[in-house]
């Protein structure tokens, strides 16, 4: 399977976040994609590739413009304060606090904005923040592209993440949803169903948002119960999908220490439902926060693990576009990412 994949991702690398109370070093550095890219090339996954240039529109089409212009002025907007270290938000307009019409009004200033869009304060933007993130949709179109032209799978190794991100907000090391992205990619080139598997440990709030209306995007994410965990005020399982998309979203939340047994489990409703839908093609958002010595999650998959994870997917026998999320234990992120992958292709 070949990757893509661009250096550029090393123009994000966040200072601090603000994590369960703590200001601490941010988990999603540049060093993630480094080990990434290393272990393709030491276990010959296959050719690495550049990813192409595709401009705003594809990424138009499921995010707010108000968002996107946010994120390509907000670094020179905040440093246009004064300000010479990065920008998070610290205020946020719960409903009650604002009188806009949508429940939340819009600020000009630059830290009314921050609050405006962001969901947490754990997800720094800095001078280099706008072009990563680019570079990132643009990792997941390149490789979306490999896949609707004819080949089996293709792995878009994204850096910043997407999978938090909706419409028209930003967080959880996320800025825009790439995995998301690259469904409408799908969908505007004729193909009528698309379903999302979310793997990552933490629940897929930005891509369930996108597509909770539409019926052509199954989305379905694995995760720690939001009861638990973050972004606790979604992700339960009483969350199906509304109108035209009623049915068509699947929650499956899990308990902190679950480990392949009860992750397997899960992950065959998922994939039953997959095969059920009649996608055309498959984009895993591919979290491996799931492994048991991640830094800031609860769930207790090992190693190999993820080579049985890469093989029950490529039981449905799809075109799969893998695209990366989160996965923090960095020295075992490597292996971690390419037994999934080397399992899909059972090897
Ligand atoms: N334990 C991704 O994996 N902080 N983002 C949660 C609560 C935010 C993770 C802290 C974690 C976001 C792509
Ligand atoms: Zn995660």
């Amino acid at each position: 399977m070949r990757t893509v994949y661009s250096e550029d991702h090393r123009l994000h690398d966040g200072k601090h976040e603000l994590l369960e109370g703590q200001f601490m070093k941010v988990h999603e550095s540049p060093s993630r994609a480094d080990i990434v890219i290393g272990r393709v090339r030491s276990a010959g996954l296959g050719e690495i590739i550049a990813p192409q240039e595709f401009g705003l529109e594809p990424i138009l089409k499921v995010h707010d413009e108000g968002l996107v212009r946010f994120l390509e002025n907000a670094w020179d907007d905040w440093a246009a304060t004064g300000r010479t270290f990065d920008a998070l938000p610290h205020v946020w307009p719960v409903p009650g606090l604002s009188r806009g019409a949508l429940g939340r009004r819009l600020s000009d200033c630059i830290d009314g904005k921050l609050g405006y869009y962001a969901i947490d304060a754990g997800t720094p933007i800095m001078s280099g923040t706008w072009a990563a993130v680019r570079a990132s949709a643009n990792v997941a179109l390149t490789a979306q592209k490999l896949v609707a032209t004819g080949e089996k799978s293709a792995f878009a190794l994204c850096r910043p993440p997407g999978h938090h991100a909706g419409s028209d907000f930003y967080g959880g090391y996320c800025f825009l949803n790439n995995a998301g992205i690259a469904a409408q990619a799908f969908r505007d080139q004729g193909a009528r169903r698309i379903a999302i598997l979310d793997v990552d440990y933490h629940h897929g709030n930005g891509t369930q948002q996108m597509f909770y209306e539409r019926g052509d995007v199954l989305t379905i994410s694995l995760h720690a119960d939001p009861e638990q965990e973050f972004p606790y005020f979604i992700g339960y399982a009483d969350e199906i999908g509304a109108g035209a998309g009623e049915g068509y979203h699947m929650n499956l939340p899990l308990p902190w220490g679950t480990d392949w047994q009860g992750y397997s489990a899960a992950l065959d409703r998922a994939m039953k439902r997959i095969e059920q839908y009649g996608a055309e093609a498959l984009i895993v958002s591919l979290g491996l926060d799931t492994f048991e010595h991640d830094p800031i999650s609860r769930f207790k998959l090992a190693e190999a693990d993820y080579q049985r994870l890469g093989q029950r997917i490529a039981w449905a026998d799809l075109p799969t576009l893998f695209v990366m999320e989160g996965g923090y234990a960095v020295e075992a992120l490597g292996v971690n990412t390419v037994n999934v992958l080397m399992g899909f292709e059972q090897r």
